[in-house]
Protein backbone atom coordinates (compact mmCIF):
# COMPACT_ATOMS: atom_id res chain seq x y z
CA UNK A 1 0.00 0.00 0.00
CA UNK A 2 1.11 3.53 -0.94
CA UNK A 3 1.93 6.51 1.53
CA UNK A 4 -1.29 7.73 3.06
CA UNK A 5 0.17 11.04 2.98
CA UNK A 6 0.81 11.30 -0.82
CA UNK A 7 -3.06 10.72 -1.43
CA UNK A 8 -4.26 12.86 0.75
CA UNK A 9 -1.97 15.39 -0.29
CA UNK A 10 -3.63 14.55 -3.98
CA UNK A 11 -6.74 15.15 -2.69
CA UNK A 12 -5.71 18.51 -1.11
CA UNK A 13 -4.25 20.02 -4.85
CA UNK A 14 -7.36 18.87 -6.94
CA UNK A 15 -9.78 20.46 -4.02
CA UNK A 16 -7.26 23.81 -4.92
CA UNK A 17 -7.86 23.27 -8.60
CA UNK A 18 -8.77 25.77 -10.67
CA UNK A 19 -12.39 26.51 -12.13
CA UNK A 20 -11.07 28.12 -15.00
CA UNK A 21 -10.36 25.00 -17.18
CA UNK A 22 -12.41 23.38 -19.44
CA UNK A 23 -12.31 21.34 -21.86
CA UNK A 24 -12.38 22.30 -25.70
CA UNK A 25 -15.94 20.88 -26.24
CA UNK A 26 -18.08 23.96 -24.87
CA UNK A 27 -21.05 21.77 -23.94
CA UNK A 28 -18.90 19.10 -22.06
CA UNK A 29 -20.97 17.19 -19.70
CA UNK A 30 -20.09 18.29 -16.08
CA UNK A 31 -18.23 14.67 -15.32
CA UNK A 32 -16.32 15.78 -18.08
CA UNK A 33 -15.07 18.33 -17.18
CA UNK A 34 -14.16 17.11 -14.36
CA UNK A 35 -12.21 15.29 -15.28
CA UNK A 36 -10.27 16.97 -17.70
CA UNK A 37 -9.68 19.68 -14.82
CA UNK A 38 -8.67 16.99 -12.54
CA UNK A 39 -6.09 15.36 -14.78
CA UNK A 40 -4.78 18.61 -15.59
CA UNK A 41 -4.12 19.44 -12.09
CA UNK A 42 -3.25 15.52 -10.78
CA UNK A 43 -0.45 15.59 -13.46
CA UNK A 44 1.97 17.91 -11.67
CA UNK A 45 2.01 15.48 -8.86
CA UNK A 46 1.86 11.74 -10.02
CA UNK A 47 2.06 9.97 -13.39
CA UNK A 48 -0.79 7.52 -13.74
CA UNK A 49 0.04 3.93 -14.93
CA UNK A 50 -1.84 2.58 -17.81
CA UNK A 51 -2.28 -0.91 -19.51
CA UNK A 52 -4.40 -1.70 -22.98
CA UNK A 53 -7.17 -4.60 -22.46
CA UNK A 54 -5.91 -4.86 -18.65
CA UNK A 55 -9.37 -6.31 -17.75
CA UNK A 56 -9.94 -8.63 -21.01
CA UNK A 57 -7.33 -10.66 -20.79
CA UNK A 58 -3.59 -11.49 -20.44
CA UNK A 59 -0.91 -14.15 -20.36
CA UNK A 60 -2.46 -17.44 -19.60
CA UNK A 61 -6.18 -16.77 -19.27
CA UNK A 62 -8.63 -14.82 -21.31
CA UNK A 63 -12.45 -13.40 -19.43
CA UNK A 64 -11.56 -14.25 -15.93
CA UNK A 65 -14.03 -11.68 -13.49
CA UNK A 66 -11.71 -9.33 -11.79
CA UNK A 67 -8.93 -10.37 -13.00
CA UNK A 68 -5.29 -8.40 -14.31
CA UNK A 69 -1.92 -9.05 -15.22
CA UNK A 70 -0.89 -6.17 -13.07
CA UNK A 71 -3.06 -7.27 -9.67
CA UNK A 72 -1.48 -10.37 -9.89
CA UNK A 73 1.57 -8.81 -9.50
CA UNK A 74 1.31 -5.76 -7.68
CA UNK A 75 -2.40 -6.67 -5.51
CA UNK A 76 -3.55 -2.86 -7.59
CA UNK A 77 -4.79 -2.21 -10.93
CA UNK A 78 -3.65 0.11 -12.91
CA UNK A 79 -5.46 3.65 -13.31
CA UNK A 80 -5.91 4.24 -16.83
CA UNK A 81 -7.41 1.55 -18.84
CA UNK A 82 -6.92 1.35 -22.69
CA UNK A 83 -9.83 0.19 -25.16
CA UNK A 84 -9.50 -0.76 -28.61
CA UNK A 85 -12.46 -0.56 -31.17
CA UNK A 86 -11.42 -2.02 -34.51
CA UNK A 87 -14.00 -4.01 -36.14
CA UNK A 88 -16.93 -1.94 -34.42
CA UNK A 89 -17.26 -0.01 -38.13
CA UNK A 90 -17.94 -3.26 -39.48
CA UNK A 91 -20.80 -3.82 -37.17
CA UNK A 92 -18.77 -6.84 -35.64
CA UNK A 93 -19.54 -8.18 -32.10
CA UNK A 94 -15.82 -8.02 -31.40
CA UNK A 95 -12.34 -6.74 -31.75
CA UNK A 96 -9.55 -7.22 -34.45
CA UNK A 97 -8.28 -8.44 -30.88
CA UNK A 98 -11.16 -10.55 -30.48
CA UNK A 99 -12.43 -8.75 -27.44
CA UNK A 100 -16.31 -8.18 -27.33
CA UNK A 101 -17.46 -4.81 -27.50
CA UNK A 102 -20.35 -5.11 -25.06
CA UNK A 103 -18.01 -6.23 -22.62
CA UNK A 104 -15.59 -3.47 -23.26
CA UNK A 105 -19.28 -1.35 -22.87
CA UNK A 106 -18.90 -3.07 -19.07
CA UNK A 107 -15.31 -2.98 -18.23
CA UNK A 108 -15.22 1.22 -19.24
CA UNK A 109 -18.44 1.03 -16.77
CA UNK A 110 -16.56 -1.04 -13.96
CA UNK A 111 -13.66 1.01 -14.27
CA UNK A 112 -15.64 4.23 -14.31
CA UNK A 113 -17.30 3.39 -10.84
CA UNK A 114 -13.66 3.03 -9.49
CA UNK A 115 -12.56 5.96 -10.46
CA UNK A 116 -10.71 4.88 -13.02
CA UNK A 117 -9.38 6.61 -16.59
CA UNK A 118 -10.94 4.84 -19.89
CA UNK A 119 -9.24 5.97 -23.27
CA UNK A 120 -10.21 4.34 -26.65
CA UNK A 121 -8.23 3.43 -29.57
CA UNK A 122 -9.49 2.98 -33.12
CA UNK A 123 -7.32 0.55 -35.56
CA UNK A 124 -10.23 1.26 -37.87
CA UNK A 125 -10.65 -0.52 -41.69
CA UNK A 126 -9.29 1.02 -44.80
CA UNK A 127 -12.63 2.41 -46.22
CA UNK A 128 -11.51 2.65 -49.50
CA UNK A 129 -9.90 -0.63 -50.00
CA UNK A 130 -11.58 -2.96 -47.68
CA UNK A 131 -7.92 -3.66 -45.98
CA UNK A 132 -6.70 -2.90 -42.47
CA UNK A 133 -5.49 0.28 -40.77
CA UNK A 134 -2.23 -1.06 -42.21
CA UNK A 135 -3.26 -1.08 -45.43
CA UNK A 136 -1.35 1.58 -46.90
CA UNK A 137 -1.50 0.83 -51.27
CA UNK A 138 -3.63 4.01 -51.28
CA UNK A 139 -2.75 7.87 -50.62
CA UNK A 140 -6.58 8.53 -51.93
CA UNK A 141 -8.20 6.86 -48.35
CA UNK A 142 -8.51 10.04 -46.69
CA UNK A 143 -9.37 12.14 -49.30
CA UNK A 144 -12.24 9.63 -50.49
CA UNK A 145 -13.74 10.06 -46.81
CA UNK A 146 -13.81 13.41 -46.26
CA UNK A 147 -17.28 15.36 -47.47
CA UNK A 148 -17.77 14.65 -51.35
CA UNK A 149 -15.91 12.08 -51.26
CA UNK A 150 -16.60 8.80 -52.66
CA UNK A 151 -16.70 6.96 -49.59
CA UNK A 152 -17.85 9.81 -47.39
CA UNK A 153 -21.08 8.14 -46.61
CA UNK A 154 -19.26 5.16 -45.68
CA UNK A 155 -17.18 6.69 -43.63
CA UNK A 156 -20.08 8.16 -41.67
CA UNK A 157 -21.50 5.07 -40.82
CA UNK A 158 -18.29 4.02 -39.11
CA UNK A 159 -18.80 6.96 -37.30
CA UNK A 160 -22.34 6.41 -36.62
CA UNK A 161 -21.53 3.13 -34.94
CA UNK A 162 -18.93 4.53 -33.12
CA UNK A 163 -21.05 7.05 -31.77
CA UNK A 164 -23.64 4.14 -31.03
CA UNK A 165 -21.35 2.69 -28.61
CA UNK A 166 -19.87 5.90 -27.38
CA UNK A 167 -23.73 6.79 -26.37
CA UNK A 168 -24.33 3.16 -24.79
CA UNK A 169 -21.78 4.61 -21.89
CA UNK A 170 -24.24 5.20 -19.22
CA UNK A 171 -24.48 4.51 -15.80
CA UNK A 172 -27.65 3.29 -14.43
CA UNK A 173 -29.06 6.38 -13.28
CA UNK A 174 -28.15 7.70 -16.69
CA UNK A 175 -25.34 9.71 -16.47
CA UNK A 176 -22.85 9.37 -19.57
CA UNK A 177 -19.39 7.63 -18.65
CA UNK A 178 -16.44 10.32 -20.04
CA UNK A 179 -13.59 8.54 -22.24
CA UNK A 180 -10.37 9.95 -23.58
CA UNK A 181 -10.74 9.27 -27.53
CA UNK A 182 -7.30 8.71 -29.31
CA UNK A 183 -8.60 8.76 -33.15
CA UNK A 184 -5.66 8.50 -36.30
CA UNK A 185 -2.69 7.64 -33.75
CA UNK A 186 0.99 7.14 -35.02
CA UNK A 187 0.24 9.57 -38.16
CA UNK A 188 3.85 11.08 -37.67
CA UNK A 189 4.42 7.71 -39.44
CA UNK A 190 3.55 5.83 -42.50
CA UNK A 191 2.10 2.55 -41.00
CA UNK A 192 -1.52 3.54 -41.52
CA UNK A 193 -3.96 4.87 -43.66
CA UNK A 194 -4.06 8.08 -42.07
CA UNK A 195 -0.29 8.38 -41.77
CA UNK A 196 2.11 11.31 -43.39
CA UNK A 197 2.90 10.28 -46.42
CA UNK A 198 -0.26 8.91 -47.35
CA UNK A 199 -2.68 11.92 -46.70
CA UNK A 200 -1.69 15.90 -47.09
CA UNK A 201 -1.74 18.23 -44.23
CA UNK A 202 -4.93 19.94 -44.85
CA UNK A 203 -6.31 16.14 -45.48
CA UNK A 204 -5.34 14.96 -42.36
CA UNK A 205 -6.70 17.78 -40.56
CA UNK A 206 -10.00 18.22 -41.69
CA UNK A 207 -10.47 14.58 -41.39
CA UNK A 208 -10.02 15.61 -37.39
CA UNK A 209 -11.93 18.27 -37.79
CA UNK A 210 -15.13 16.64 -39.70
CA UNK A 211 -15.00 13.42 -37.62
CA UNK A 212 -15.17 15.76 -34.03
CA UNK A 213 -18.11 18.09 -35.12
CA UNK A 214 -19.90 14.99 -36.76
CA UNK A 215 -19.34 13.31 -33.01
CA UNK A 216 -20.35 16.73 -30.89
CA UNK A 217 -23.17 18.43 -33.69
CA UNK A 218 -24.51 15.24 -35.61
CA UNK A 219 -25.00 13.34 -32.61
CA UNK A 220 -24.51 14.91 -29.26
CA UNK A 221 -21.88 13.34 -27.90
CA UNK A 222 -20.08 15.23 -25.21
CA UNK A 223 -18.62 13.04 -22.96
CA UNK A 224 -15.07 12.46 -24.84
CA UNK A 225 -12.05 13.92 -24.40
CA UNK A 226 -10.05 13.88 -27.50
CA UNK A 227 -6.32 13.06 -27.64
CA UNK A 228 -4.03 13.66 -30.63
CA UNK A 229 -0.85 11.49 -30.30
CA UNK A 230 1.85 11.09 -32.58
CA UNK A 231 4.95 8.67 -32.92
CA UNK A 232 8.53 9.82 -31.97
CA UNK A 233 9.33 12.96 -33.10
CA UNK A 234 12.26 15.36 -32.73
CA UNK A 235 10.86 19.24 -32.34
CA UNK A 236 8.14 21.33 -31.50
CA UNK A 237 7.29 21.53 -35.36
CA UNK A 238 7.35 18.21 -36.33
CA UNK A 239 4.53 17.71 -33.41
CA UNK A 240 2.37 20.41 -34.44
CA UNK A 241 2.33 19.84 -38.28
CA UNK A 242 -0.51 18.20 -38.41
CA UNK A 243 -2.01 19.26 -35.44
CA UNK A 244 -5.95 19.72 -35.44
CA UNK A 245 -6.53 22.41 -33.48
CA UNK A 246 -6.31 23.16 -29.58
CA UNK A 247 -10.37 23.94 -30.25
CA UNK A 248 -11.14 20.26 -30.53
CA UNK A 249 -7.72 18.69 -28.69
CA UNK A 250 -7.61 18.08 -24.87
CA UNK A 251 -4.67 16.26 -24.71
CA UNK A 252 -1.38 16.26 -26.10
CA UNK A 253 0.48 12.46 -26.42
CA UNK A 254 2.88 10.14 -28.44
CA UNK A 255 3.47 6.64 -28.46
CA UNK A 256 6.60 4.55 -27.92
CA UNK A 257 8.07 1.36 -28.77
CA UNK A 258 11.62 0.71 -27.60
CA UNK A 259 13.29 -0.26 -30.53
CA UNK A 260 16.98 -0.28 -28.70
CA UNK A 261 19.64 2.05 -27.06
CA UNK A 262 18.27 5.57 -28.10
CA UNK A 263 14.86 4.44 -26.58
CA UNK A 264 14.93 6.34 -23.13
CA UNK A 265 17.00 9.50 -25.09
CA UNK A 266 14.40 9.94 -27.17
CA UNK A 267 11.42 9.20 -24.44
CA UNK A 268 13.03 12.51 -22.80
CA UNK A 269 13.47 14.91 -25.54
CA UNK A 270 10.17 14.17 -26.87
CA UNK A 271 8.99 14.09 -23.08
CA UNK A 272 10.18 17.56 -22.62
CA UNK A 273 8.86 19.30 -25.77
CA UNK A 274 5.41 17.56 -25.10
CA UNK A 275 5.14 18.90 -21.44
CA UNK A 276 6.37 22.39 -22.32
CA UNK A 277 3.64 22.38 -25.18
CA UNK A 278 0.95 21.02 -22.73
CA UNK A 279 1.77 23.44 -20.44
CA UNK A 280 1.46 26.50 -22.92
CA UNK A 281 -1.15 25.26 -23.90
CA UNK A 282 -2.92 24.34 -21.20
CA UNK A 283 -3.53 20.41 -22.28
CA UNK A 284 -2.84 17.33 -20.43
CA UNK A 285 0.52 15.41 -21.46
CA UNK A 286 0.70 11.67 -22.08
CA UNK A 287 2.87 8.75 -23.10
CA UNK A 288 -0.11 7.14 -25.16
CA UNK A 289 1.11 3.67 -26.24
CA UNK A 290 4.20 2.06 -25.09
CA UNK A 291 6.17 -1.03 -24.71
CA UNK A 292 9.77 -2.68 -24.44
CA UNK A 293 11.49 -6.04 -23.93
CA UNK A 294 10.69 -6.09 -20.13
CA UNK A 295 11.52 -10.14 -20.73
CA UNK A 296 14.89 -9.63 -21.25
CA UNK A 297 15.68 -6.17 -19.77
CA UNK A 298 14.56 -6.16 -16.17
CA UNK A 299 15.23 -2.66 -15.51
CA UNK A 300 13.24 -1.43 -17.85
CA UNK A 301 10.49 0.09 -15.62
CA UNK A 302 12.50 1.85 -13.69
CA UNK A 303 14.72 3.13 -16.59
CA UNK A 304 11.55 4.80 -17.69
CA UNK A 305 10.69 5.97 -14.27
CA UNK A 306 13.48 7.95 -13.74
CA UNK A 307 13.68 9.32 -17.36
CA UNK A 308 10.19 10.27 -16.57
CA UNK A 309 10.70 11.83 -13.19
CA UNK A 310 11.34 15.66 -13.98
CA UNK A 311 8.00 16.09 -16.42
CA UNK A 312 4.25 16.38 -15.48
CA UNK A 313 2.62 13.37 -17.68
CA UNK A 314 -0.29 12.10 -16.96
CA UNK A 315 -0.13 8.76 -17.67
CA UNK A 316 2.34 6.38 -19.27
CA UNK A 317 0.24 3.68 -21.34
CA UNK A 318 1.88 -0.10 -21.74
CA UNK A 319 0.15 -2.20 -24.29
CA UNK A 320 -1.45 -5.62 -24.45
CA UNK A 321 -0.17 -8.46 -23.35
CA UNK A 322 -1.69 -10.68 -26.20
CA UNK A 323 -3.21 -13.96 -25.19
CA UNK A 324 -2.95 -15.53 -29.04
CA UNK A 325 0.78 -17.28 -29.05
CA UNK A 326 0.90 -15.44 -32.50
CA UNK A 327 0.83 -11.66 -30.94
CA UNK A 328 3.70 -9.75 -29.48
CA UNK A 329 5.29 -10.74 -26.26
CA UNK A 330 4.02 -9.13 -23.29
CA UNK A 331 4.10 -4.92 -22.62
CA UNK A 332 3.16 -5.37 -19.28
CA UNK A 333 4.36 -7.38 -16.03
CA UNK A 334 2.25 -10.65 -15.31
CA UNK A 335 2.46 -13.39 -13.35
CA UNK A 336 5.77 -14.78 -12.66
CA UNK A 337 7.51 -12.10 -15.29
CA UNK A 338 11.08 -11.60 -14.45
CA UNK A 339 10.60 -7.65 -14.53
CA UNK A 340 7.85 -8.46 -11.49
CA UNK A 341 10.26 -7.29 -8.97
CA UNK A 342 11.32 -4.10 -11.45
CA UNK A 343 7.61 -3.43 -12.09
CA UNK A 344 6.81 -3.51 -7.76
CA UNK A 345 9.47 -0.33 -7.59
CA UNK A 346 8.10 1.44 -10.05
CA UNK A 347 4.67 0.74 -8.67
CA UNK A 348 5.85 1.62 -4.92
CA UNK A 349 7.52 4.47 -6.17
CA UNK A 350 5.76 7.90 -4.85
CA UNK A 351 5.55 9.28 -9.17
CA UNK A 352 3.32 6.67 -9.96
CA UNK A 353 -0.41 6.15 -9.43
CA UNK A 354 -2.32 3.28 -9.75
CA UNK A 355 -6.34 2.42 -9.06
CA UNK A 356 -6.21 2.76 -5.59
CA UNK A 357 -4.69 6.14 -5.68
CA UNK A 358 -7.28 7.43 -8.04
CA UNK A 359 -10.04 5.35 -6.22
CA UNK A 360 -9.55 8.31 -3.21
CA UNK A 361 -9.24 11.29 -5.32
CA UNK A 362 -12.28 10.49 -7.39
CA UNK A 363 -11.36 12.62 -10.61
CA UNK A 364 -15.25 12.63 -11.92
CA UNK A 365 -15.98 15.03 -9.00
C1 LIG B 1 -1.10 -3.50 -32.38
C2 LIG B 1 -0.89 -4.96 -32.07
C3 LIG B 1 -1.93 -5.73 -32.83
C4 LIG B 1 -3.34 -5.21 -32.46
C5 LIG B 1 -3.43 -3.72 -32.64
C6 LIG B 1 -4.76 -3.14 -32.18
O1 LIG B 1 -0.12 -2.71 -31.81
O2 LIG B 1 -1.05 -5.19 -30.68
O3 LIG B 1 -1.83 -7.10 -32.50
O4 LIG B 1 -4.31 -5.84 -33.26
O5 LIG B 1 -2.38 -3.10 -31.94
O6 LIG B 1 -4.97 -3.34 -30.81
Amino acid sequence: MKNLILIFSLIAGLSACSSQTVPSDSKATPETVNLYRNLLKLQEQGMMFGHQDDLAYGIGWVYEESRSDIKDVVGDYPAVYGWELGHLELGHDYSLDSVHFDRIQGWIETVYERGGVNTISWHLRNPLTGGSSWDTSSKEVVKSILPEGEKHELYKTYLDKMAEFLNGLKTDDGTFIPVIFRPFHEHTGSWFWWGKDLCTVEEYTALWRFTVDYFQNEKGIHHVLYAYSTDRFTSTKEYLERYPGDDIVDLLGFDLYDRGLDYLSTMKKCAEILTTLANEKGKIAAITEAGGPIAQNHEWWTGVLETLRPFGMSYFLVWRNPHQPAGHGAFAPYKGSLDSENFTEFYNDPKTLFQKEITRINIYK
